[in-house]
């Protein structure tokens, strides 16, 4: 607009006008080295715009009192102030309460130059966009996070993972490690398998001995694997968990896998002869007494304690390999239970086995095997039953990468990364319409486990991608493999021991 002479006269009259103070440009944000969309599981919905925010040492969180917790976490993570206001032109990072789509557990994340705003309806959904908002947010170098925007919120409710604390117990301090890593992929279930052959982990105030016995050092596999939670320490997970958005899922495994308990209890076999201990990892022999009221008086005092001390919604009756229960005790059985569950206030959750009880119609079946057909779970479900998919040979976290791994078994085959993560848990099994399917599950079994370094290794990063088949709309296994690549230094800095699979090329 302005020729070069008329520039320059311009320049001369304001030099003359103007002091000569250099106005400091607004800090240049370093540029954002982290994609917007570099997030694991992949968001529904994202709008990368120019510019992007620095956080500066200045930089506040900014959240009403209803937030104030995840806003605290988040002030924890990046180390900033969390205030109730921030004064205004304040670079701050707002948590607002507030309607976004009417999508459970939904969130809008938005990012430019003046400041980062997560608004959400529910701090569940701010808790979804605080770990989204983590991971756009560099691990070394200067903080600066890309602009734009994202909507987000999960294709399923149910995103899940089991810990088996029967086979080696895990203590509290494991399982909140656990909780803080599988709450970072928006993972919202831990499933605890807290009874089985080898050991009894939860204390049950009416039947004492099976904790001080069935819990006691010497049990589990190898022997190795003794300990228990007592009932202050469970609440305390639940706690913990639920400040992570977690909800805890308590397994006691019945007809089957119940050696322990008739250690401990021997009047829960048909002789009334206590079986000898158990520290091997044979599956299939034990079986509740299904004929004798016993048995009942015994499964009603524990599924009653663990109700009183689970908020969460449901309770898992195990279910699987009754291989010394005949089908026809074991139907006697499921119709026996399953009720107690209800009358207890809480959803019966079992393995698929119970989907051929007719009262399983208001039970959820966690499906575990590695066939895609089966008519028992179809049938279940075309009568109401609603399924949580664990296929063994894909989902399975037990299961060694290859056949080098030191860790895990092998008898659903070799799982690597790609194959956990490369299927529908929509579309996996006939019969079972995605609008029956309440989600994913990823089972951690412990036979070979025994510490968090063992579960870090295993679990991470396939549970990452089981965690993005429950939340986002479709997988992409590139891209999946390329943020997978680029998140492995986050695993590294918090010292998670993680597989390095030479699936995915890592960043270092
Ligand atoms: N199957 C058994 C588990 C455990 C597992 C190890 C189920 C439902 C093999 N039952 O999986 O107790 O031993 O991979």
């Amino acid at each position: 607009m302005y020729g070069r002479r008329m520039r320059t006269r311009l320049a001369v009259f304001l030099a003359g006008v103007l002091p000569l103070t250099v106005v400091a440009a607004p800090a240049q944000a370093a540029p954002p080295t982290v994609a917007l969309g570099s997030v694991i599981p992949a968001p529904v919905d994202v709008r990368p715009s120019g510019g992007g925010f620095r956080i500066t040492a200045r930089t506040v969180i900014e959240a009403p009192a209803a937030a104030r917790g995840v806003a605290e976490q988040l002030g924890e993570a990046l180390r900033l102030r969390v205030v109730g206001h921030a004064p205004p032109r304040t670079g701050k990072i707002a948590l607002e309460l507030g309607k976004v789509n009417g999508k459970p557990e939904s969130y809008r994340l938005t990012v430019d130059k003046r400041g980062v705003t997560l608004r959400s309806a529910t701090t569940a959904g701010l808790f979804n966009g605080v770990q989204t908002l983590q991971q756009l947010v560099p691990v070394s170098g200067p903080r600066t996070i890309a602009g734009g925007e994202i909507i987000d919120y999960p294709r399923f409710g149910y995103r899940g993972t089991m810990l088996d604390i029967a086979r080696h117990f895990h203590t509290p301090g494991e399982i909140k490690r656990h909780i803080d890593e599988i709450s970072k992929f928006k993972v919202n279930y831990l499933h605890l398998h807290l009874s089985d052959d080898q050991g009894w982990r939860i204390q049950i105030d009416s039947r004492p001995r099976l904790t001080t016995v069935g819990g006691a050092a010497g049990t589990g596999v190898d022997g190795v694997g003794g300990g228990f939670l007592t009932k202050a320490d469970y609440r305390d997970l639940v706690r913990y968990a639920a400040s992570r958005h977690v909800t805890i899922v308590p397994e006691i495994d019945m007809p089957g896998h119940v050696n322990a308990a008739q250690v401990a209890y021997p009047e829960l076999t048909c002789d009334g002869v206590a079986p000898p201990p158990r520290t091997d990892t044979a599956v299939g022999y034990s079986s509740l007494c299904i004929g004798s009221e016993t048995t009942y008086r015994f499964v009603e005092d524990v599924v009653r304690e663990l109700a009183e001390m689970t908020p969460g919604p449901f309770i898992h009756i195990g279910g699987d390999e009754a291989h010394a229960t005949t089908q026809a005790d074991y139907l006697t059985f499921q119709k026996r239970v399953l009720p107690l569950v209800t009358k207890y206030g809480k959803t019966a959750y079992g393995w698929n086995e119970i989907a051929a009880a007719p009262e399983a119609n208001v039970a959820v079946a966690q499906f575990w095997s590695s066939a895609t057909q089966n008519p028992a779970v179809a049938a279940a479900v075309a009568n109401g039953t609603k399924v949580i998919m664990s296929p063994a040979n894909l989902a399975y976290i037990d299961q060694k990468y290859d056949p080098t791994t030191r860790l895990g078994l092998s008898w659903a085959g070799y799982i690597e990364v790609r194959k956990a993560y490369d299927w529908d848990p929509g579309t996996h099994v006939t019969g079972v319409p995605e609008s029956a399917v309440l989600g994913v599950e990823a089972p951690l079994w412990s036979e070979t486990l025994r510490s968090l370094d063992d579960i870090e290794y295993m679990a991470w990063p396939r549970l990452a991608g089981i965690a993005e088949l429950g939340w986002s709309p479709a997988r992409d296994w590139e891209s999946f493999r390329t943020r997978l690549g680029a998140y492995g230094p986050r695993w590294a800095a918090r010292g998670v021991d993680f597989y390095r699979s030479p699936q995915i090329d890592w960043a270092s």
